[in-house]
């Protein structure tokens, strides 16, 4: 659909009107779909954020375990065009950040645009009518010129491969499939798991469980992190001034220990992995008195090949009379709870699986098929990937924010989705202005791609032989290898030679 086209007579009409209005879809009404949704709504777009559940809020929706707090943070995890006076803590909550989206989802005047319950079962390249085709849960069908898959990454929980699981005779849920009905008050709570989740959950539990017995696989790096309240009359002044919100936002030491930590992976050698680890060495120590205790909870790996925990209360709630910490390994699940490989056996009342998620699906199990039906599932049969994280060859007009290689560590993804649309932004100039149809990257940039950060991913510090789900079946990372700086380079500006159009009858760059 080709609108507003002018002829010399018609140079009188506003560059507006000689744009191409384009029909996009946006899959997932989480945060970054949102922040896809306003922007396209203030640009005039016409768009639909499919959404697979009844609200929005993606990941905030669906977690809900208590001690849910984000480790970014508050005020780094905002939009950046919309700072919140509300926050209550150094650290958010899960539900007040619900609460931010769904706030914010209003204000920008994009809940109309949102189809809840509506999921997209396949999404199909037209090449005749060069358009997306969605088919969606409800029966449905759309057309789309252009795809923005928001779907995120943290969202297929992954249950654990353990013996008897399901003979459990108690009750026994993944984190996030949070059931209010769950025993724990005055319950004896089992928890497997120790990444952020876990040990949130665990700090969260003790004060309400009878007894709790943390199955720890790995010990974790525990980084011990300011934690305050903001007071009625800060946030009042907040509200008031704005500009004391962005004095927080932009102070450097606010963000000091999200780049450090990206440095940490990043640069092996460098004084800044040290410099954690030695800090959160000196947190257990100062902070653990039981010697059995501390050596039980000390990391045997580098610090940051697993997400590093921030937590100001872990070490305190698992030296609590109510507290075990289990390292052995567990041999099965029996119907009174966990038998451990030596014989002993926890009965619990509750078992919380804080055992991660499959990380490698993105979108899928949506279908998508691009240029002569080429299956992006076969396309990610290794490994999920994509140029620059946004876009992929043979999948023309569809775009992923927080898609395969992107910045992991403990970046705010609210940053790295803001930026990633300012790229995938420019990528769509040249379809507005009507110079072409489709644009997608060409299979030797992505190749290049591809070789240069996994050669790169081998000298940070997953290197050095690591394990979390920063990494794929293959051992290869699955994240942005470089640094931060040249993150926000490379999102900046998209080197436009290094994609092309309509199938590769035009280079990109000769429309610029
Ligand atoms: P994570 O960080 O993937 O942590 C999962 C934890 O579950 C981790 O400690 C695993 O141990 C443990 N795990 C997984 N499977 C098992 C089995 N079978 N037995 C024992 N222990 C197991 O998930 P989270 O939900 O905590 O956090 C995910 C992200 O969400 C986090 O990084 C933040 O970005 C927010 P392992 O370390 O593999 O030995």
């Amino acid at each position: 659909m080709i609108v507003g086209r002018t002829t010399n007579q018609e140079s009188a009409l506003s560059i507006d009107q000689q744009r191409r209005l384009l029909r996009y879809a946006v899959i997932g009404a989480g945060m970054a779909g949102i922040l896809a949704a306003i922007r396209l709504h203030q640009k005039g777009e016409q768009f639909t954020v499919y959404e697979k559940a009844g609200r929005l809020g993606g990941t905030w929706r669906e977690n809900r375990y208590p001690g849910l707090t984000c480790d970014v943070p508050a005020h780094a995890y905002t939009y950046s065009f919309e700072p919140y006076a509300e926050w209550r803590a150094y650290y958010a909550e899960g539900a007040e950040i619900q609460t931010y989206f769904e706030r914010t989802a209003e204000k920008y005047g994009v809940m109309p645009h949102i189809r809840f319950n509506a999921e997209v079962v396949s999404c199909v390249w037209d090449e005749d009518e060069q358009v997306w085709r969605l088919e969606l849960s409800t029966g449905e069908t759309a057309v789309a010129d252009a795809v923005i898959a928001a779907s995120g990454v943290l969202h297929h929980p992954r249950m654990p491969d353990i013996e008897g699981l399901d003979s459990f005779a108690g009750t026994a849920l993944h984190s996030a499939r949070w059931r209010d009905d769950a025993p724990v008050d005055g319950a004896r709570v089992g928890i497997i798991g120790n990444g952020s989740t876990g040990v949130q959950i665990v700090t969260a539990l003790q004060p309400r469980a009878a007894q709790l017995v943390h199955f720890q696989r790995s010990p974790q790096w525990i980084m011990p992190v300011p934690y305050f309240q903001y007071s009625e009359e800060e946030r009042e002044a907040f509200r008031r001034d704005p500009a004391l919100i962005d004095a927080i936002r932009n102070d450097k030491e606010y963000w000091a220990n999200i780049y450090r930590f990206t440095q940490a992976i990043t640069d092996t050698q460098g004084p800044e992995i040290a410099a954690i680890e030695q800090l959160c060495l000196d947190n257990l120590e100062n902070s653990v008195r039981d010697p059995a205790l501390r050596e039980k909870l000390r990391p045997n790996y580098r610090a940051a090949c697993k997400r590093l925990i921030y937590s100001w209360s872990y070490y305190d709630a698992v030296q609590q009379p109510n507290v075990e910490v289990e390292r052995e390994a567990i041999a099965r699940v029996e119907p009174e709870g966990v038998r451990m490989a030596d014989g002993r056996l926890h009965a619990l009342d509750t078992l919380v699986l804080a055992t991660g998620f499959h990380a490698d699906r993105f979108i899928r199990p949506t279908t998508v098929l691009g240029r002569d039906g080429l299956s992006l599932d076969d396309v990610w049969s290794v490994r999920p990937t994509a140029y620059y994280a946004v876009a992929i060859p043979g999948f023309p007009n569809f775009f992923m924010l927080n898609g395969p290689t992107g910045p992991v560590g403990n970046f705010s993804l609210i940053d790295i989705a803001e930026r990633q649309w300012a790229y995938i932004d420019q990528l769509l100039e040249p379809l507005r202005r009507g110079e072409a149809e489709s644009i997608e990257p060409s299979a030797q940039a992505h190749a290049g791609y591809e070789e240069r950060r996994i050669a790169a991913a081998k000298s940070t510090i997953f290197g050095s032989g690591c394990n979390s789900w920063y990494l794929d079946a293959t051992g290869v990372p699955s994240s942005w290898p470089w640094s931060y700086e040249a993150f926000a380079e490379a999102m900046a500006s998209p080197v436009m030679a290094d994609y092309v159009m309509d199938g590769g009858q035009k280079t990109a760059c000769a429309a610029e």
